[in-house]
């Protein structure tokens, strides 16, 4: 068991090394290409069978999906055994039909727990694209959000500080047609990038968790030419000032607040303030970057992007 982590990051790197450099895309961002990893998983763990097959998209993953399994407590009882019959990838799963006529999409059910990122990608790029796109849907009435980052470095890494450009996208629910999206890049520095980080985060309406609903990602590439319609519910008014340096207030103009929420661009939740309308929220402990708030209030879930500048 404890080879997979290792292993996992085995496959991460084997992913990205098939790609050359200069070129900035999207592996397999169609999710036409699938594969059965279910033998390979089983080998590595020690020939244990695993009853439900593990079928991804080629050159995604759900790495932190797993490691937050192997690393908890309810895989311990697990480890003795000769068969595992839990679904270690259930969070993605092949759709159809795709987007723009094309037969596969990738399905993504989300969980409550928000820091598990649903699908990523690491991928070389030489270059810096402009923008990210891809189409997106939603099945189901509850308000369950989903958050896409891209970041842009000059080495792998998860840190957000040394990201050299980033962008985000947040929906709270959307349509059950294929709706465009569009991640606009902000560059920080006139540093190289060499390294593109996609990730998917899906989360449940913890007020309806279990709910059957879920978000459908396809052709997902950079730069590609979508038509972008209005996707989000942004308020670039909720919390202010913005950038901010160590607390911002949240806005007056709501008739409630029921939760508060930060995360960072790994989908981390970093901080759930209890705050009343028009009351502040302390920001000191939370590094230089870039984060995205969420208010729900009543049944709005509003959304901003905050920029923590020192
Ligand atoms: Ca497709």
């Amino acid at each position: 068991m404890r080879a997979v982590v290792p292993f996992l990051f085995l496959l991460l790197f084997s992913f990205q090394s098939k790609q050359s450099f200069g070129q900035c895309e999207v592996i397999n961002g169609g999710f036409e290409t699938w594969v059965d990893m279910t033998d390979t998983f089983e080998a590595e763990l020690g020939d244990i069978v695993i009853t439900t097959p593990i079928i991804l998209p080629e050159g995604w993953f759900s790495a932190f999906r797993l490691i937050e399994i192997v690393f908890s407590d309810f895989f311990e009882d697990f480890l003795d055994a000769d068969t595992i019959d839990i679904d270690l990838f259930g969070g993605l799963e092949q759709y159809e039909p795709g987007a723009l006529g094309t037969d596969y999409a990738a399905k993504l059910t989300g969980d409550t727990i928000v820091s598990i990122t649903d699908m990523f990608q690491v991928t070389s790029c030489g270059e810096r694209p402009d923008a990210l796109t891809g189409y997106y849907k939603y099945e189901g009435d509850a308000n369950d959000s989903l958050l896409a980052t891209v970041m842009l470095a000059n080495s792998f890494t998860t840190e957000t500080d040394s990201a050299v450009g980033f962008g985000v996208f947040v929906t709270v629910g959307g349509s059950s047609e294929y709706t465009p999206f569009e991640i606009p890049i902000q560059y920080l520095s006139e540093e190289p990038v060499d390294t593109a980080i996609i990730l998917f985060i899906s989360t449940n309406d913890p007020t309806q968790a279990d709910s059957e609903s879920f978000f459908v990602i396809d052709e997902v590439s950079f730069g590609g030419n979508v038509p972008v319609t209005d996707y989000a519910d942004y308020d670039d008014h909720l919390f202010s000032p913005n950038p901010a340096v160590s607390t911002i207030q949240l806005s007056s103009d709501l008739d409630r607040v029921d939760q508060v929420e930060i995360y960072d661009l790994m989908g981390n939740l970093v901080l759930s303030p209890v705050v009343e309308w028009g009351g502040e929220v302390d920001i000191s402990s939370l590094p230089h970057g870039l984060y995205v708030t969420r208010v729900q209030s009543g049944d709005k879930n509003l959304v901003q992007k905050l920029i923590v500048a020192r």
